[in-house]
């Protein structure tokens, strides 16, 4: 049982495990611990270190305390205190002449997933939709992954992820868990308790791949010629269910002429894979009934992203693994919480005419390219809630072009004094999960978690959900959803869903909205229009860039291959300790994490005459940087690591890892492609001889 100075919150963060949390208060203006809700069957007593250590956080000298102005040249960091009226009369003021000058469409208000709330994310949206400002494309997480799992489900939403505990095989497929949502690792240890077998595939040696029975290393962006190598030994061997493809899939001949063509030797050649074990994990794959097929984000942030995740999600529908209580799959839970967010969100004011500017490409819109612009004019204000783009979005150095531009004018709402608020020409303090209320979806469980708020604000600081209504009442809007509270619009989005009230979820921590079996494991119907799992996607359906795209579970070659000048690889992920760019002004996270590095394998480093530790350079068209060389027979040779969004400050030429990677939008409805990028690498020694010669 929890003592009674510990209360009942959520976690905020982007992170699928949605933790409900308990945390020691002190005072009203004071935590202690933070521990992860025993009682929470999800959550199950655990939660990640960084968070058990929010004090360091919320209690940071650095924090934000008051709104700003810029007094000095953009992007410099020089700001001047001001009262929060001034500041709301000149975003107010600035959003009018935008909208007179140009159009309401000039106006772009952004948010990302820094708070992941149903009201302090979300809520920004009732800002757009009163004054039919831009809207948003969200794409920078989910869609390409989201677009391949629905190419072939139809659905954002699958199985239980609890059952994991139930099975007797956990094929975790480019995730990287023990990092990046460890709650699932919780689950995954009650199978193996039981003498459940955990297959991991990723393209380096990460905590999970050393926790796995079974590491599969593969080429980065070569996941469906694996799946499709394992589908061929599954049909080959009788591992199919055919009755279960008869009637719920559309599988027929032409899908299997095409596995045909993907023998073991020929999905061994593109991912690296040994023959043996592509041909061992489809046997064990096929021969156990209750496989959980667990998928990351990971392999998805690759050009060819959304057909990987399509043709990996095909397996639990050969071998109808889907029918098993700890067998089927899961992704994400995105279409399963129906919460009815017309008020919340504003949808009753959104008019569907307006433009929506990809979020991805946040650079090349500001920077006006027309395509990206949509053909519509150039954004001339902005203000930005829960995102840090300098930093996280691709094409950095096109990013900071843009938000350095003198004609924007740029509001930043934010809690630390991040690479993007440099560049705003007013700064908002935010107030943090702590200070304020919200719900939370569980994306990787089946719970909304409920988050109360247990401290004071910190001195000025704003909730996201005050700011917006403080600019939306500026502006003159009467919508009755900008003068409630937070608490107000959760009750009102939960009471209209049929999910109890606002005061019930603030006191249980939590709404459960598991799925009943059948509906979970599909086992009458895929939520496709004819009920079946889709070997045989409609690309164009899903996206406008469908086209190029074939109608089966196809490993595409789009990705950014390697050449005789960009001879390496680079994958960017996660670092444990920080949460994209969040953490990474704590000094205990910045301490395990050490510094920015460039993981290389022996074999490479041998070649280039790199040493452990040398800086080494590496970069492309779009950039370069300078960075530690880490040896280690990690990934496959010929593909480098550089692990965690570092602060832009923390590289010599002021741009971090993003600079390398390309804004182009994934197939068929946009994205990312964090981990898909072509890059030479050399000694700066050898660079002055280049360049001097
Ligand atoms: N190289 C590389 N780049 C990546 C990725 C990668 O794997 N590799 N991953 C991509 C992915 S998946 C994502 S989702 C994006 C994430 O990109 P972002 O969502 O932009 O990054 P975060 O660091 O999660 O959060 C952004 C900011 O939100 C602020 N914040 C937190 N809570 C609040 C709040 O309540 N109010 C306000 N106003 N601000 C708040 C934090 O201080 C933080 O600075 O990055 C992408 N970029
Ligand atoms: N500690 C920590 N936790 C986080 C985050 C964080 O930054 N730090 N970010 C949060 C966010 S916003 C998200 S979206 C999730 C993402 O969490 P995950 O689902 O874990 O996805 P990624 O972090 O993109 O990458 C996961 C793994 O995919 C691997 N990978 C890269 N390319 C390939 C490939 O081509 N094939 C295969 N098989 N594997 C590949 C990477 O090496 C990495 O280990 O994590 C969330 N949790
Ligand atoms: S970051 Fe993820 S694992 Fe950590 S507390 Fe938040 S939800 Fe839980
Ligand atoms: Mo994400």
């Amino acid at each position: 049982m929890p003592s009674s100075s510990f209360v009942k919150t959520a976690c905020p963060h982007d992170c699928p495990s949605a933790c409900a949390l308990e945390v020691e208060r002190l005072s009203s203006t004071k935590i202690g611990r933070v521990r992860g809700s025993a009682e929470n069957s999800y959550t199950s007593g655990v939660c990640c270190t960084k968070v058990s250590r929010y004090a360091e956080r919320v209690h940071h000298p650095a924090r934000l305390a008051q709104p700003m102005r810029r007094v000095g040249p953009k992007g410099s960091g020089e700001f001047a205190p001001i009262s929060w009226d001034d500041a709301l009369d000149e975003i107010a003021d600035k959003f009018t002449r935008a909208t007179q000058s140009h159009g309401s469409e000039a106006v772009w208000p952004y948010h990302s997933g820094g708070n992941m709330g149903v009201i302090q994310r979300w809520g920004l949206d009732r800002l757009r939709h009163a004054f039919r400002y831009s809207r948003q494309q969200t794409t920078i997480c989910v869609t390409p992954a989201e677009s391949g799992w629905k190419a072939g489900v139809g659905e954002l939403r699958g199985c239980d992820p609890r059952e994991m505990a139930e099975a007797d095989l956990i094929l975790m497929w480019g995730g990287n868990p023990v990092s990046t949502q460890v709650n699932a690792m919780t689950h995954i240890a009650r199978a193996r308790k039981r003498g459940a077998k955990l297959i991991v595939v990723d393209v380096y040696r990460t905590p999970t791949i050393a926790a796995a029975d079974i590491a599969v290393i593969v080429r980065p962006g070569t996941d469906a010629a694996l799946a499709l190598g394992m589908m061929h030994v599954l049909l080959k061997e009788r591992f199919a269910d055919e009755a279960y493809l008869a009637r719920l899939t559309d599988f027929d001949g032409d899908v299997r002429r095409h596995i045909e063509s993907w023998p073991p030797e020929r999905a061994a050649q593109v991912t690296g894979v040994d023959v043996a074990q592509i041909v061992d994990i489809a046997r064990l794959y096929g021969q156990t009934k209750r496989s959980f097929l667990r998928l990351g984000f990971g392999f998805t942030r690759s050009r060819n992203g959304a057909a990987s995740m399509h043709a990996v999600s095909c397996l639990p529908a050969i071998t109808g693994s889907w029918q098993h209580k700890g067998g089927g799959a899961f992704f994400l839970a995105l279409e399963n919480w129906r919460l009815d967010t017309t008020l919340a969100h504003g949808l009753d004011m959104r008019d569907p005419h307006t433009r929506i500017l990809d979020q991805s490409r946040i650079g090349a819109i500001l920077t006006g390219d027309p395509v990206a612009l949509k053909g519509g004019p150039l954004v001339a204000a902005m203000i930005m809630q829960n995102a840090n783009s300098a930093n996280v979005a691709p094409d950095s150095r096109k990013v900071a072009q843009g938000l350095g531009r003198e004609d924007l004018f740029l509001c930043v709402h934010e809690q630390f004094m991040t690479p993007t608020a440099r560049y705003a020409d007013i700064v908002l303090p935010a107030a943090m999960f702590l200070e304020a209320d919200d719900i939370y979806y569980g994306l990787g469980h089946t719970y909304i978690t409920a988050g109360p708020r247990v401290l004071d604000r910190h001195q000025e600081s704003w909730t996201n959900h005050e700011v917006v209504c403080g600019i939306a009442r500026r502006l003159g809007s009467d919508h009755p959803s900008f003068r409630m509270s937070a608490f107000e619009l959760i009750d009102k989005t939960l009471t209209a869903s049929g999910r109890g009230t606002a005061a019930e979820a603030f006191s249980t921590g939590w709404v459960e909205c598991a799925e009943p079996f059948d509906d979970a494991h599909f086992t009458n119907r895929f939520p496709t229009a004819d009920g079946r799992f889709h070997f045989k996607p409609d690309w164009t359906g899903i996206g406008p860039n469908g086209h190029g795209m074939r109608a089966l579970p196809d490993f595409m070659e789009n990705y950014e291959v390697a050449d005789d000048e960009h001879p390496f690889r680079l994958v960017a992920p996660p670092a444990r300790t920080f949460l994209n760019t969040t953490f990474t002004e704590i000094e205990s996270s910045r301490k395990r994490e050490g510094a920015p590095h460039v993981i290389i394998h022996p074999d490479d480093a041998a070649r280039q005459g790199v040493t452990d530790a040398e800086i080494v350079q590496i970069g492309n068209r779009r950039g370069r940087l300078e960075l530690p060389a880490k040896i280690d027979q990690s990934g496959r040779p010929g593909v480098v690591i550089v692990e965690g969004i570092w602060p832009n400050a923390d590289f010599s030429g002021g741009l971090g890892v993003n600079q390398l990677i390309g804004d182009d939008p994934v197939p068929p409805n946009g994205g990312s492609a964090f981990h898909d990028t072509a890059v030479w690498m050399r000694r700066p020694s050898q660079q002055a001889v280049i360049e001097n010669g």
